[in-house]
């Protein structure tokens, strides 16, 4: 019989879990004791209620997940845990861990993933709690983890229980008298199953088929060698009818194929180039752990974050889930563009503007205020789960389509004539040096909240803006009351236009710079953002001296 051991260990620095969990080089989680210290936090965080508990456990299916589960197995048996519901060979997608534990009830999950963060030995790895609502864990509790992290001296193990993951069953074990089991789930069934609940998949299929009178509507979808391939694989050719020619990059890969798999313009340019040379309606890519998504119409006619989410918040009575449980209010990250505020406005709906990082939607959702929200960094969602939904998304948007018989172009250059235009752009300079970095953000915010600022003009190609509001965004959370400081630094101008910038908190090295802008035109509906936004983003460039801070003349990434 495998017997507990207890195994003296010493604080690592630096176990704070940032925007979406642990994320650090995979090199950092190889240290010895690392990870163990880790996982050992996140169950001592949980307390007295993880004796006897449930948790899923699973990942994006890149380099170092398995080992990884298989600590996770070894601890969680030594803590009292009763029952790991395990995606086989550790694979679960982010939304599917989601949806696993809102189905099975468990009291958490843990998902081993670094998201969009490029995979591999020599790149990034992550680990994450969610809570029982099936969202990543809230601030309160990412900190009482971090807490336990820097006064840890044991962790538990069983370190003989050997737990194979490779196939579905139920494996039982006696752990120092108690029962401990693992149950290796199908990765895809249950959030497979989920998604047929919530949409008319024989609608989609006839899109995508076609019929007598109607062309097929040729999709492309590309998993980026991420974790969706199975799920997409699933949905797409054996549910709707797609065939292997409408999938790509469909098999998870733990280097992600060398490729970072996160769907924007700039990584997902191999999808943008097939679609706009080939004959597709419809192109969508999604992230390593499937929680993002980007969707692309014909001549990969390119749909904004903030764009899809309004589009979708027009058009909820298509879906069948919304036509059952209605809709509530919807909700966005402060960076992202203000589209959805004015469907929310026509609509008589509430609206929400909420930090960045989705665990600050679970409270609205779980009071029933909030149906639909997302960010600008390519994530879309709904109440259905507590986390992004990548495939969701893409989903959501082809029952859209089915139900409206327009293209992608169409339904934009429609909504965009009934509410106006956001102009959105967001500049990324990636790992840069941490120190000027944060010296550039004090510097700015003192700057900006000194006397003065407000009212202030500041001109750039023959266009002048006049500050109205400038601040570092908080948030009190209305249903908590809980407060989240300093998320980002604001600078509103008199006609509406923002500039935001933020430091990323899902680097794993150096500081990562988000500079977001955008303005808005009620009646101009045609225009390139780039070409609309440029003096905006001069100014943004002028104020911050960013520039001079990064050393860097250019962004590593534009969206
Ligand atoms: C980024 C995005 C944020 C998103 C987060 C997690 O965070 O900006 O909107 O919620 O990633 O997404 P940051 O702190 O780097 O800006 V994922 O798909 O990495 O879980
Ligand atoms: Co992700």
């Amino acid at each position: 019989m495998p017997a507990v051991v207890t195994v003296n260990t010493n604080v690592y620095e630096g176990q704070k879990p940032g925007t979406s969990g642990l994320r650090k080089k995979v090199k950092v989680f190889l240290q010895e004791n690392y990870t163990e210290n880790f996982i050992q936090s996140i169950l001592d965080a949980n307390k007295e209620a993880i004796v006897g508990s449930t948790l899923v456990v699973g990942g994006d299916g890149r380099y170092l997940v398995k080992e990884v589960v298989d600590k996770i197995i070894k601890i969680s048996a030594a803590n009292g845990v009763s029952k790991l519901l395990v995606g086989q060979n550790g694979i679960l997608s982010t939304p599917a861990v989601s949806c696993i534990i809102r189905k099975y009830k468990t009291l958490g999950g843990i998902v081993l993933t670094a998201s969009h963060n490029p995979g591999g030995i020599n790149n990034d790895f992550g680990i994450k709690f969610n809570c029982s609502n099936g969202g990543p864990a809230p601030d309160h509790t990412t900190n009482e983890i971090y807490a336990l992290t820097t006064a840890i001296k044991q962790y538990k193990i069983v370190p003989d229980l050997v737990v194979p993951i490779d196939k579905i069953g139920t494996q039982t074990f006696n752990i120092d008298g108690r029962q401990f089991t693992v149950e290796v789930i199908d990765s895809v069934q249950d959030y497979v199953a989920y998604m047929k609940e919530i949409f008319d998949f024989s609608k989609i299929k006839a899109l995508i088929q076609g019929s007598e009178k109607r062309r097929p509507f040729n999709v492309l979808i590309d998993s980026m060698n991420g974790v969706t391939g199975p799920y997409v694989k699933r949905i797409f050719v054996d549910e709707l009818g797609a065939l292997e020619r409408n999938i790509r990059r469909a098999t998870p890969l733990e280097d992600f194929g060398g490729a970072h798999p996160d769907p924007n313009l700039t990584y997902a340019a191999d999808l943008v180039a097939a679609v706009k040379n080939g004959d597709y309606d419809f192109g969508a890519a999604f992230d390593g752990d499937g929680d993002r998504n980007m969707i692309i119409g014909r001549g990969a006619f390119f749909v904004t974050p903030s764009d899809s989410l309004a589009v979708l918040a027009n058009n909820l009575q298509h879906i069948p889930y919304f036509q059952k449980s209605g809709v509530q209010g919807f909700a966005r990250s402060m960076p992202t563009a203000a589209a959805v505020d004015r469907v929310a406005a026509a609509t008589g709906r509430e609206i929400f503007e909420v930090p960045t990082g989705w665990k600050y939607f679970g409270n609205l959702m779980d009071a029933g205020r909030l149906s639909l929200c997302g960010e600008e960094s390519f994530g879309t969602g709904s109440d259905h789960i507590r986390e992004k939904d990548g495939l969701w998304a893409a989903l959501a948007w082809l029952q859209v389509i089915a139900a409206l018989g327009q293209s992608v172009e169409e339904i934009l250059t429609a909504h965009w004539r009934q509410f106006g235009r956001n102009y959105f752009t967001r500049y990324d300079y990636e790992e840069c040096a941490s120190d000027p970095c944060n010296e550039m953000m004090q510097i700015l915010e003192k700057k900006i909240t000194e006397p003065g600022f407000i009212g202030s003009s500041h001109s750039s190609g023959g266009k002048t803006y006049v500050v109205k509001l400038a601040d570092n965004f908080s948030y009190m959370d209305p249903i908590d009351r809980s407060v989240a400081m300093k998320q980002g630094l604001r600078i509103i101008f008199e006609d509406g236009s923002r500039i935001v910038l933020r430091l990323s908190g899902t680097g794993s090295s150096g500081a990562t710079v988000r500079l977001y802008i955008d303005s808005y035109e009620a009646k101009e509906v045609l225009g390139d953002a780039q070409v609309m936004l440029r003096p905006l983003v001069a100014v943004a460039l002028q104020v911050s001296r960013l520039q001079e801070y990064t050393g860097r003349d250019a962004p590593t990434v534009i969206t």
